[in-house]
Formats: structure tokens, C-alpha cells, sequence
């Protein structure tokens, strides 16, 4: 079953950055998908709970240099 969570990302000021952060989410295992508004600043996330935390997605972005904080 899928879950999913929304975020606020903090930093992301050029298109380049949030494809970089939408890739990175993407690419881990028990997301199904991700989608990032530059704009709005926000994540959102379909993912399998039982294969990911919000948290590792939090860490995952933070190594990218970027802040994201679950909306809720
Ligand atoms: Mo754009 Mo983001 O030149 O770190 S990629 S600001």
C-alpha cells in the first residue's frame, strides 16, 4: 500500500536544484514517486512505508544541501 507525504523544501533556488532533488527522491528505494514544485517549494511523495521513512527521505535531501520538513 502507498502513503503519501508532503513536504517543504528550504534553498532550492534554480530549476537544476529541484531536479536534483526530485531525482534523488525518486531514486530510493520504496518511493514510487516524487514530484517537486520550485515554485510552491514543496515535495510530494508516494512511497511505500514499509520499505521507507519520511525520515530517510529528510536525510537523503539533506546531504544534497537542501532543508525538507513534512508538512502536516
Ligand atoms: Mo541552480 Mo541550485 O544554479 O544549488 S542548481 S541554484
Amino acid at each position: 500500500v502507498h502513503e503519501k507525504a508532503e513536504f517543504d523544501v528550504q534553498g532550492m533556488t534554480c530549476a537544476a536544484c529541484s531536479n536534483r532533488v526530485e531525482k534523488k527522491l525518486n531514486k530510493l528505494d520504496g518511493v514510487s514517486h516524487a514530484t517537486v514544485n520550485l515554485a510552491l517549494e514543496t515535495a510530494t511523495v508516494t512511497y511505500h512505508p514499509k520499505v521507507i521513512s519520511t525520515e530517510k527521505m529528510k536525510e537523503a535531501i539533506s546531504q544534497l544541501g537542501y532543508k525538507m520538513e513534512e508538512k502536516e
